[in-house]
């Protein structure tokens, strides 16, 4: 079982600003976190980060045929991109969409999710956890389907 974990833009700041929203830890332990939970649960993963659109739109394309599902962090492009969901229904891989903060209790611009349309569930305001419990969930439905 392989995952793609891919992560959207600013999240490589994280742990330099905005601690109360995003925690104290950084990128880099948020990448050794995911290495760890996958280890664990034997599931082999590839972890991405970008800041750009278009690269976010290349990496799901070449999850199909690489990877049985998607742990996805869009950041802010949640609230904006039909250019990843459409990629992300493209490829029709099973997808969760992880927030750390808890984007429903944030603003009214947050609110809206365009990723969310094509993923099994969205996961917010559990930080790290968040991601642990994607993996988990994307496993669980994996084992069912493969
Ligand atoms: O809660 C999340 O995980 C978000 O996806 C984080 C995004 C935000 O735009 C989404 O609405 C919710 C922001 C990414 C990280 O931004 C930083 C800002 C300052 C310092 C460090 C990171």
């Amino acid at each position: 079982m392989k995952l793609f974990v891919l992560n959207g833009p600013n999240l490589n700041m994280l742990g330099i600003r905005e601690p109360d929203i995003y925690g104290a830890q950084t990128y880099s332990d948020l990448e050794k976190f995911v290495r760890n939970v996958c280890e664990r649960e034997d599931i082999e993963v590839e972890v991405f980060q970008s800041n750009h659109e278009g690269v976010l739109v290349d990496t799901i394309q070449s999850a199909y045929g690489n990877a049985d599902g998607i742990v996805i962090n869009p950041a802010a492009y949640t609230h904006t991109s039909v250019a990843i969901l459409d990629a992300l229904k493209a490829v029709a891989l099973p997808t969760v969409e992880v927030h750390l903060s808890d984007v429903s209790q944030r603003e009214d611009f947050r609110q809206i999710s365009y990723p969310a349309m094509a993923c099994l569930e969205q996961i917010k305001g559990l930080g790290f956890q968040g991601y642990e419990k994607a993996i988990l969930l994307l496993k669980e439905h994996l084992a069912k389907t493969i």
